[in-house]
Formats: C-alpha cells, sequence, structure tokens
C-alpha cells in the first residue's frame, strides 16, 4: 500500500482543553507521522469555505462559529494508508457512537465539539491539504 497524506484538524474544544499532545500521541502511535502543523485562528470565511459542502445542512452555522470559537491546529497527516487510518483512530463523529480507544471516544465533548476532523477520501485530502498548506511546509 502506498504512503498517503490527509489533513487534521484539532478543533477548538481540545485545543481549550490543552489536549494538542495526547492527540498527537494517538496519531504518532498509530504510525501517522505528523508532517505539517501550525496553530491558527480560523477566519469566518476560512471555516465556511473549508465546511462548505455541509452548507445545506442544519448544523452548518453553528459548525461554522464553532471552528471559529478559539485556535486550531491544522496538521498533515502521512503513512500507510492514512486517509482510513486517520478515520480509524478518530472514530464515529458522535463520541456516544465511537469505540472506547478512538480520540473522540476519549476526549469528544459532543456530537459537534468533537475534537478532531479527517478528511474523508484521498480526493477530499489533497484539496484540503491544499486549502491550509504550500508544499514547502510539508516536510516528510
Ligand atoms: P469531520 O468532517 O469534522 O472530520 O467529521 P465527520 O466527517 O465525522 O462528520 P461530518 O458529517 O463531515 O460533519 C462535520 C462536522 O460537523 C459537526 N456536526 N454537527 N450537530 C450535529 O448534528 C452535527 N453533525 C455534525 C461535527 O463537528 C462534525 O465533525
Ligand atoms: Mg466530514
Amino acid at each position: 500500500m502506498a504512503t498517503e497524506r490527509t489533513l487534521s484538524i484539532i478543533k477548538p474544544d481540545a485545543t481549550r482543553r490543552n489536549l494538542t499532545g495526547k492527540i498527537n500521541a494517538v496519531f504518532e502511535d498509530a504510525g501517522l507521522k505528523i508532517v505539517a502543523q501550525k496553530r491558527v485562528q480560523l477566519t469566518p470565511a476560512q471555516a465556511g469555505a473549508f465546511y462548505a459542502v455541509h452548507k445545506e445542512r442544519p448544523f452548518y452555522n453553528d459548525l461554522v462559529s464553532f471552528m471559529i470559537s478559539g485556535p486550531v491546529v491544522l496538521q498533515v497527516l502521512e503513512g500507510e494508508n492514512a486517509v482510513a487510518k486517520n478515520r480509524d483512530v478518530m472514530g464515529a463523529t458522535d463520541p456516544k457512537k465511537a469505540e472506547a480507544h478512538t480520540i473522540r471516544a476519549q476526549f469528544a465533548e459532543s456530537i459537534e465539539a468533537n475534537s478532531v476532523h479527517g478528511s474523508d477520501s484521498a480526493e477530499n485530502a489533497a484539496n484540503e491539504i491544499r486549502f491550509f498548506f504550500a508544499e514547502t511546509e510539508i516536510l516528510g
């Protein structure tokens, strides 16, 4: 299987509770290498554009407000099968439904404040990485 890259975001509920290191340890223990990372305050325009795919969903406005409620950590994770592997360690969107070993089961506060984002396909990963990072910022 080829080495792949995926975009990860540590969301404001997790940065607020100082969980960046604990979440990064889960990625590293799973064999995902953090090849780019920056802590930023997203603008409403950035958060709105990033989640544009959910524009018609009832939770869209709340989601954008949540994503700008504090700093996030943008990351590129690299490894074998990285997109699926990251989704696996993240767990289900709703932490009540997430398996016990996952980031969301351990750390998420709610279905919205669920600590992490991860790209859901290789194609979306490429687009999401390009949205936030220049190729020169990614060091494998
Ligand atoms: P993500 O995109 O953040 O990795 O999460 P996901 O694929 O597991 O979930 P998705 O369906 O793409 O939803 C994106 C984010 O929107 C928030 N959400 N809130 N209130 C709600 O019912 C609800 N549903 C989703 C969550 O923050 C979710 O991760
Ligand atoms: Mg999603």
